[in-house]
């Protein structure tokens, strides 16, 4: 709303003209953002402290998590209120782009809304039951591919990274590739959320990724220069990446070990799903592996460690699943942990960019 109110002063003002540059939209959103995080933590942490809204800790749960009861839960929805405000304010809100991934967004912030408040109101780490919040992660993220192959100028198409202008046409298999790629991500997300900061720092670095990319695709000279698929419009969403980004560091303020905070599953669910939602729509789906290696790695040591768990009758291959908890009961300090995943994030997201080039 801002970027149209100032942009149409530049007839009068110049200096107003800058508004139509989605670059310096996209810094104006990470500032606001980041501001609004910072400045409504403090007061959400003593809101959630004074409501009890507390996370309930497994009891078989690595031992040094049970010094975490009752930390308060649920501040994803302070990353969610400052990514979605500064988005609607700083963004050009004709772009089908932008309001296709604030729904999808949303959608999986309020599963995850749903999840933490059955968990608070019941007293148990149980919350939603899995089938129940499975079904509808897969409505909502079936609802954003439909009406993502409703955008005319969008194709079902994926890219392949490193070969030049390799596109696979899906047709409607589009629609189960898109859901499960979100729905993946959304879980992902949450399943690496289990340490302090450790799923919010690959956030950031994902965004930060995603609004290079998005604004390289959406450059149609950019595009035709580093020889990838040019997706009209796409460059909006450097401003939501952007906005996404500085949520999360505002967030990484109350959210570092020691945390103040977690984000619950009202922010785990919905950031996942939002970064699979922007590698869709700027075809860059399948380096979004790489982008989110830490998230993938995540997911596969549980999968691997249930599998191997059921094949064997009760063997493990980690000594505890996801793969930090593994680290953990090596005995590596927490922090150590969470920097060091961090620092293979940066390294992965390093390697992802290269795929602009190295074609
Ligand atoms: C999401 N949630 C954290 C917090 C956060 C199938 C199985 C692998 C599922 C998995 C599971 O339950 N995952 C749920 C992970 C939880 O964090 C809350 O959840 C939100 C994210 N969804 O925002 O509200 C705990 O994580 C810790 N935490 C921090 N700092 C943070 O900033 O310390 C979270 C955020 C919090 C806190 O302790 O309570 C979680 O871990 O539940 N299950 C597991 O991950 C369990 N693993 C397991 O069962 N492994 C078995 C299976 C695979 C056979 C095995 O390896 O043998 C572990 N998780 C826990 N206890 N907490 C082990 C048991």
């Amino acid at each position: 709303m801002l970027y149209y109110a100032l942009y149409s002063l530049h007839t009068t003002h110049t200096i107003f003209n800058v508004f139509r540059y989605t670059t310096f939209r996209s810094l104006v959103a990470a500032l606001m953002a980041l501001s609004i995080s910072f400045l409504l933590g403090p007061s959400l942490i003593r809101r959630l402290t004074e409501n009890q809204i507390g996370q309930p800790i497994r009891t078989d749960g690595p031992e040094r998590h049970k010094v975490k009861a009752g930390t308060p839960t649920m501040g994803g929805t302070l990353i969610l209120f400052s990514l979605v405000l500064a988005t609607l304010l700083l963004a050009d809100l004709g772009n089908p782009y932008i309001w296709l991934v604030l729904l999808v967004t949303l959608g999986f912030g309020a599963i995850g809304f749903v999840d933490d408040y059955r968990k608070f109101r019941y007293g148990t780490s149980a919350g939603l039951a899995p089938r129940h919040k499975f079904l509808a992660q897969c409505a909502v993220a079936t609802l954003g591919a439909v009406l993502l192959l409703l955008v005319p100028e969008f194709q079902p198409t994926i890219a392949v990274p490193f070969f030049k202008n390799v596109k696979a046409d899906l047709g409607l298999f589009y629609l189960p590739f898109a859901a499960f790629v979100i729905v993946g991500a959304s879980n992902a997300v949450n399943l690496t959320d289990g340490l302090d900061g450790l799923a919010i720092g690959p956030v950031m670095i994902a965004a930060g990724t995603y609004a290079v990319f998005a604004f390289v695709t959406g450059n149609v000279k950019l595009a035709e220069y580093l020889q990838i698929p040019f997706v009209g419009g796409a460059g909006e969403l450097a401003v939501f990446c952007s906005a996404l980004a500085a949520a999360g560091l505002g967030f990484l303020w109350f959210n570092a070990y020691p945390a103040q905070m977690f984000m619950g599953d009202v922010g785990s669910l919905p950031l996942g799903a939002a970064l699979a939602m922007v590698a869709l729509i700027t075809k860059h789906e399948l380096v979004l592996v790489v982008v989110g290696a830490i998230f993938v790695v995540e997911a596969l040591s549980v999968i691997a460690q249930v599998a191997y768990f059921r094949w064997t009758g009760g063997k493990r291959i980690f000594r505890m699943a996801p793969i930090h908890h593994h680290y953990e009961l090596l005995g590596w300090p927490e922090p150590l942990i969470i920097v060091r995943f961090w620092i293979v994030s940066v390294i992965c997201a390093l390697v992802a960019l290269s795929t602009l080039k190295l074609r």
